[in-house]
């Protein structure tokens, strides 16, 4: 079995997880993630890679060394290395370090100083006040870890997994799917269709003609470990990353049916229903029935109409308003991929990025779009090899010669500068200045206060030349909490101060969330859909953003870089002629 590239990204992740638990030296723990990030956003395979011959150390960001450990990884299906370590560090500090508040450098101070290495241990040592006591946790940790714990037991089986990683394992299935003979349709449905941020599972549903063999094919998939129910409608199966797949064979007569029921959500499911019992009618995942009689289901449109209600888009139906919205006649129109003008945060090899400024600007402008702009790290991020004012100087002329050269396309000068401990950026307004923008984020000091870091960021805010506020609440899902702070008061200091809003369209990132899309709109602050792409690849996580976008009813005129160049320039500049007014 051909071995995927995010198994070997987790290989990955999981030494450098382990070796941060054990204190190794930060850049090599570094250089693991890097090479895992990178492995995932390759368009091909390493395995394909490896049997065709091809030098795996020619990659971006893998050496001699991590080339020689993939190979291995994809002949043997594991990494020595990464056994030997595990052999070496107690079972107990893995879960551990999936504490929400702790992580693996946590887990390894746990350890050392507290010889902690078991959940149970880790709960004592909390009730008898002991964490708060070492260096680099607080009283705020030392809660945040008995709340988790107390969660934890409610909700063990539910791990979700983040969209993308659901989308790289659905999408082969899907095809080969539909590839067998006799199928009509397939799709999948479920909060995979609502393009919800993390998904529990896969509900995928089929419409077959006579005698497709559909259930064989889909049981004897490749990926498959397990079997869990095989039957003639409906079969579940467990694939080798842990994700269950249910695969449902529906009538055509009920595939419009089907696919509202299983896409759900619940809550919205219930709305419907409920307005069909309202006007005599039965719906179910076979159709629309007035007493036995089917009198809709074919699509999801004639269910939507039997209640009075237009079509409403898979990301909205959650029960947030949309039913209301769409008897009302006011469903938002969402913004879509084909509005998006240009792309407002990157990064580059002058610091944590793979490619050039050119590459990144051609590759941009390749996509359709009229912009980019070029915001690499500011120097307190050592770690990425941050620009301090002379570099950061350098850059613009490189983008000023790239500019005259280019045509038809615009590379915006720009930065992401950190905000420092005291809510002042990281680099002088000097330079600041002569950029189109400055993108900025909290990356340091995480735990503070909510209080305390809503003032910092508001802060940074007031900064004349501060644009947009970089993933605003900078969690990780289901790596990183999101750090405490006062979204309402930020969304108001954004509008007040011109800022903009970033949402973040990191599969990992997507910061802002639905819910905080949402309240931008309602807040009336503006915000920018980025992808803060690390490499020409991942410029294409924009439709990550999109769908979260969707999930938060933004619409065209909520999203700045829907903007031309001519507008996006004055909205930038917003921030600025406030400060000066
Ligand atoms: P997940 O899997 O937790 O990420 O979220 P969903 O929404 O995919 O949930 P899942 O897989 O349990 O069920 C798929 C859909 O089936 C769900 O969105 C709505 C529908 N459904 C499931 N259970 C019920 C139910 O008890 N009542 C109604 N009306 N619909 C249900
Ligand atoms: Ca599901
Ligand atoms: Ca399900
Ligand atoms: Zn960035």
């Amino acid at each position: 079995m051909p071995v995927h590239n995010v198994e070997v990204a987790d290989i990955f992740n999981e030494l450098a997880d382990l070796l941060e638990i054990e204190g190794a030296n930060e850049f090599r723990i570094r250089a693991y993630r890097t090479a895992a990030r990178n492995i995932t956003d390759l368009p091909q395979s390493v395995s394909d890679l490896l049997e065709r011959g091809e030098d795996l150390s020619k990659l971006p960001g893998i050496g001699k060394d991590l080339a020689g450990k993939i190979a291995e990884i994809v002949q043997t299906g594991k990494l020595s290395h990464l056994e030997d370590i595990k052999k070496r560090i107690p079972a107990g500090l893995l879960e551990l370090m999936r504490v929400t508040g702790v992580g693996p450098k946590r887990a390894g101070a746990l350890y050392r100083e507290l010889g902690i290495e078991s959940l149970k241990a880790l709960e004592k040592a909390a009730r008898e006040g002991q964490i708060q006591k070492l260096r680099g946790f607080g009283k705020k940790t030392e809660q945040n870890i008995l709340e988790e714990l107390g969660r934890k037991g409610e909700q063990e089986e539910g791990k979700r997994i983040k969209l993308s990683a659901a989308e790289e394992i659905a999408r082969p299935f899907l095809a080969y799917l539909r590839k067998t003979k006799g199928v009509k349709y397939a799709e999948v449905a479920g909060s995979y269709r609502r393009r919800k941020e993390t998904v529990r599972d896969l509900d995928v549903l089929a419409v077959c003609q006579e005698d497709c063999d559909v259930m064989q094919r889909f049981t004897e998939y490749e990926d498959v470990v397990r079997v869990l129910a095989r039957g003639e409608t409906r079969s579940t199966v467990i694939l080798r990353y842990g994700i269950h797949v249910d695969l449902r064979v529906v009538p055509e007569v009920s595939y419009g049916a089907a696919l509202h029921y299983f896409t759900g959500s619940k809550a919205h499911n219930i709305a419907i229903r409920h307005m069909g019992v309202k006007r005599g009618l039965k719906i179910n995942e076979y159709g629309v029935f007035r007493g036995e009689k089917r009198i809709a289901g074919r699509t999801e449109e004639e269910v939507f109409a039997q209640v009075g209600l237009p079509y409403i888009e898979p990301e909205l139906r959650e029960n947030w308003g949309e039913i209301e919205a769409a008897q009302e006649g006011r469903l938002p129109k969402l913004v879509t991929l084909e509005d998006i003008h240009g792309d407002l945060h990157s990064h580059t090899t002058a610091t944590e990025g793979h490619a050039t400024v050119e590459e990144m600007a051609y590759a941009a402008q390749e996509r359709g779009y009229e912009y980019l702009a070029i915001t690499d790290h500011s120097k307190r991020l050592s770690m990425t090899h941050g620009l301090d004012e002379k570099r950061l100087g350098e850059q613009i002329r490189e983008v000023d010669r790239l500019n005259q050269k280019m045509e038809g396309f615009t590379i915006l000068k720009g930065v992401e500068v950190d905000i420092m401990d005291d809510g002042s950026l990281d680099l002088p307004d000097g330079i600041l200045k002569e950029l189109d923008m400055v993108v900025f984020s909290v990356h340091h000091k995480l735990n503070l206060s909510r209080d305390e870091q809503t003032e910092r960021i508001i802060k940074a805010m007031r900064n004349p030349y501060a644009t947009i506020l970089a993933h605003p609440t900078g969690r990780l899902i289901n790596e990183r909490e999101p750090y405490d702070v006062d979204m309402e008061r930020l969304m108001k200091a954004a509008r007040e101060t011109g800022c903009i809003m970033e949402l973040n369209a990191q599969p990992e990132r997507l910061d802002l969330n639905d819910v905080y899309c949402k309240m931008s709109k309602e807040m009336g602050a503006m915000v920018a859909i980025s992808t803060d792409a690390h490499s020409v690849n991942e410029l294409e996580f924009m439709r990550f953003g999109i769908a979260q976008a969707h999930r938060g009813w933004l619409e065209t005129s909520n999203v700045v870089n829907t903007r031309s160049l001519g507008e996006i320039k004055k909205l930038l500049r917003g921030s600025l002629s406030i400060a000066l007014a």
